[in-house]
């Protein structure tokens, strides 16, 4: 009797030094412990884009490396894919999060699961000085750029059924379409378009809200470990004011949505800022 106590608590204290073992050393079921891969974007200033290092920057970067650290993971890893490739890659497992101003739609949550999300605003028709373009109306019988896969071709296919649609992988090959004439306009994220505006002296056309899909990090289904732990750090950074500091820093005189902003309601619905 008593050696078969004994032999129940080993087997005992096996399992339950096994299963530690497994909850500390991957709890987040990430493709490799203690790293974080992430799909990403290298055109879609101030958002996510690469420096001049070929190291990747901006908004989206910075607020996603300050979660991680949060979950106590340091070694991110982002790689720069075409906008339609991201979600697919996440849902496949090839990545462990897509991060790019990704809009939290009901379509898309049918093949990853989100964040919650931690960016809303507008999508911008953006066009040259001189194209006579002056409202969504003016887009009749033009050519409108928009990138694969976003939630701007899909607006243009439902919203602007007279303008031609021209597609393109990503935001560099579209405003080089645009500024050599052989599209009218181009249709993308608001603080991008005003990161081209400045660049190639373009103006903005018409300002959409999308208020209704913030944007969210994508990871795949069924991780609620991960989610769960991306969603606290992502409240963590709001409520500390480093979200705020990170609008302030990479979208100057934008106007903030409240809820991110400390003590706000981090996890309602967006709506259009005051100022
Ligand atoms: O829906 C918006 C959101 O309100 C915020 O303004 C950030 O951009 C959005 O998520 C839309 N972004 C596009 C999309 O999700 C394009 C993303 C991209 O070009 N990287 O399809």
């Amino acid at each position: 009797m008593l050696a078969l106590v004994a032999v129940l608590s080993l087997a005992a204290c096996g399992a339950g030094a096994d299963s530690t073992e497994n909850s500390t050393g991957n709890p987040y079921g990430l493709i490799k412990p203690g790293q974080l891969r992430v799909a990403s974007l290298g055109d879609a200033k101030p958002y996510t884009f690469t420096d001049a290092n070929g190291g990747f920057t901006g908004f989206d970067v910075e607020l996603f490396r300050d979660v991680a650290k949060r979950m106590g993971i340091t070694d991110v890893v982002f790689t720069g894919q075409d906008f339609s490739a991201i979600l697919p890659a996440v849902a496949n497992g090839q990545f462990d999060a897509g991060v790019a101003a990704i809009g939290i739609t009901d379509a898309r949550r049918k093949t990853v699961d989100f964040s919650t999300g931690y960016l809303a605003g507008y999508l911008t028709v953006m066009t040259k000085k001189d194209s006579g373009i002056a409202s969504a109306d003016g887009l009749a019988g033009k050519r409108l750029g928009v990138v694969q896969g976003t939630l701007q071709e899909a607006y243009a296919v439902k919203n602007f059924p007279k303008a031609g649609l021209v597609r393109f992988p990503d935001n560099n090959a579209a405003v080089s379409a645009l500024n050599r004439g052989s599209v009218d306009a181009h249709f993308l994220d608001y603080e991008a378009a005003k990161s081209y505006i400045a660049q190639f002296s373009l103006v903005s056309a018409a300002d959409i809200p999308s208020f209704d899909a913030p944007a969210g990090f994508a990871i795949e289904k069924d991780n609620p470990a991960l989610r769960a732990a991306l969603d606290k750090a992502l409240i963590e950074a709001m409520e500390d004011g480093t979200w705020k500091r990170l609008y302030e820093k990479w979208f100057p005189g934008s106007p903030m949505p409240e809820q991110y902003l400390p003590g706000g309601d981090h996890t309602g619905t967006p709506s259009a800022a005051a100022g």
